[in-house]
């Protein structure tokens, strides 16, 4: 059974109220494999997903264009608001964000949602590269003259056009039928960059929470300081919980603390690959008995996407290198002058 939630409050970010149901565990639509499995859907050749940084000019004009031709496309989920193929992801969030955000489900969700997104881009939009991801600790107090808001080989500046909406850039004329928040309005992608925001995503933070010892002590401390920088550096519609995926950097934002979750799993990944914790949602519904509402996430459960692409258990995204995922990250590499090479004098 699904809730709607069309009369809860959204301004409060991340101060849920109300909501919560078991997700319908199938919507019908048959699941295509990954490209790089194999047949047997073992994988075979992993994506290689990479710092934006890092991409080519080359690189980043395909990867812009093909999520201007995410936009062009029209829904086909037919999701209440959704007019495009890239309104169908943002409703996969949106219309569900009270149960996967402050719990167990946050990491997992997302690392499912940037699958989609992935997979969409190269199924629907040719696209021949992997998710790439914004790395963060790098531009920590400089967000706002950093390159992944170029107006040419970027996603445009910081919100400078009336209403804070995005005057420059590939995506400035897109109109979004989705948000603030739960509402489905139509309005444009707007920022409120902010240098000082980006400070949670500092090294010292990302260390502290990869030093964590468990997923019950790990996610939120990912959850509440590198994943709410990233948010609230760029601001805007990115910075609304519920209806974030408005703007195209939401996905390089989440796949940089995808690569975090998955940099602390790395560390211990025999028992890291099964360790969930939380419970399946943030909020508790008064319309639910109260153990409905705050049950604890397992392997299990059935991560929702509204048929914008499979379903898939928590248990089926924990892996990137499984059936399902496939794919790898590459650590940034920082540019030559900013790494240079060490001189070994003699004399110390
Ligand atoms: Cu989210």
């Amino acid at each position: 059974m699904r809730l709607t939630h069309t009369l809860l409050c959204v301004l409060t970010a991340f101060s849920f109220e109300l909501g919560a149901a078991t997700p319908t565990p199938f919507h019908g639509h048959s699941f295509a494999p990954s490209p790089s499995s194999d047949m047997q859907g073992k994988c075979t050749q992993k994506l290689q997903r990479r710092a934006w940084q890092n991409l080519s000019r080359a690189e980043k004009k395909a990867y812009l264009d093909a999520e201007l031709c995410l936009m062009s496309l029209p829904t086909k989920t037919g999701l209440p608001a959704a007019v495009t193929r890239f309104d169908d992801l943002i409703k996969a969030h949106q219309m569900q964000a009270y149960w996967v955000h402050g719990d167990g489900w946050f990491l997992p969700f997302h690392r499912l949602l940037m699958s989609a997104h992935e997979l969409l881009l190269r199924q629907e939009c040719g696209y021949a590269g992997a998710q790439p991801y914004w790395e963060e600790t790098v531009t920590v107090g400089k967000v706002s003259t950093c390159e992944l808001l170029d107006p040419v080989y970027g996603f445009g500046g910081g919100g400078t056009g009336p209403g804070g909406c995005i005057s420059d850039g590939p995506f400035k004329d897109y109109v979004l039928h989705t948000g603030p928040g739960e509402e489905n309005t139509v309005q444009c992608i707007h920022r409120n960059v902010s240098d000082t925001n980006s400070w949670g995503s500092s090294q010292a933070n990302v260390t502290e929470c990869l030093q964590k010892p468990s997923f019950a002590t790990a996610w939120p401390c990912l959850e509440k300081r590198p994943h709410w920088a990233g948010h609230n550096a760029i601001g805007g519609e990115v910075a609304n919980p519920i209806s974030s995926p408005g703007d195209p950097l939401f996905y390089l934002h989440h796949t940089w603390l995808d690569k975090l979750w998955w940099n602390w799993q790395a560390l211990d990944l025999p028992a890291r690959l099964e360790d969930i914790a939380g419970h399946t949602s943030s909020v508790k519904n008064p319309a639910l008995p109260a153990d409905y509402s705050f049950v604890n996430a397992t392997l299990d459960d059935v991560l929702d996407m509204y048929g914008v692409v499979a379903n898939a258990t928590v248990r089926d995204v924990m892996d990137i290198r499984g059936e399902r995922l496939c794919f790898e990250y590459v650590e940034y590499q920082p540019p030559a002058e900013e790494n240079p090479k060490k001189t070994w004098w003699p004399w110390g």
